[in-house]
């Protein structure tokens, strides 16, 4: 999710191909020779006919996507505002969306009691993103970045479990990217 809304907001061309992970498309011998993991997503960037290549790590994709459209997903030039934007989007990364995705594989194996420790972990870090948005319009400052898309998609993820009546700024920042043309369309990739 994070690499479709990281696409449509970078306005560079590109083709979904969609991986039906139920019907383990993902091990299909043509998706292993670009991912031996098997693991979506896969960004296959073959522009330059000299030199195709594979990435395979969804926020290898976010940062590449954001250096192909300059000053779109990432502030180009202010080192403040730079480590501000590094801060936000390794905050949610690690604090959030990390225990959070350890939580769900807990759940599938039936460790009910350590899945839930771990998503209140999750929430609690969360909550706590009331103070970013003191601070400015988006979870890094000023303008939007890969910060608000990692914040978007697991808040999303996650929205039935928030408490939103303690968490005002946040209601309306999410309110807001949620209609943002590209999260939208981005997400219409998963329509399959
Ligand atoms: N660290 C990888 C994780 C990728 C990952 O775990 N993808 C999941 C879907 S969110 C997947 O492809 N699962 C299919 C499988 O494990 O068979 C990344 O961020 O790209």
């Amino acid at each position: 999710m994070r690499v479709a809304i990281a696409l449509e907001e970078s306005g560079l061309p590109y083709e979904v191909v969609p991986i039906d992970l139920n019907r383990e498309e993902q091990r299909s011998p043509e998706f292993l020779a670009l991912n031996p993991m098997g693991r979506v997503p896969v960004l296959v960037d073959d522009a330059d006919s000299a030199r195709p290549f594979a990435l395979t790590q969804s926020n290898a994709i976010l940062f590449y996507v954001a250096e192909r459209a300059p000053g779109r997903l990432f502030p180009e030039k202010d080192p403040i505002s730079r480590a501000l934007t590094y801060e936000r989007f390794f905050f949610f990364l690690t604090d959030v969306i990390a225990p959070s995705h350890a939580a769900f594989q807990l759940r599938r194996s039936d460790q009910q009691h350590a899945s839930s420790v771990l998503d209140q972990r999750s929430i609690s870090a969360l909550s706590t993103t009331e103070r970013f948005l003191n601070e400015g319009p988006f979870m890094a400052g000023e303008h939007f970045s890969v910060a608000d898309i990692a914040a978007y998609t697991i808040t999303l993820a996650t929205r039935r479990h928030l408490d939103w009546v303690r968490l005002p700024q946040l209601t309306q920042w999410f309110d807001r990217i949620g209609k943002r043309p590209s999260v939208g369309q981005g997400l219409r990739a998963f329509d399959i």
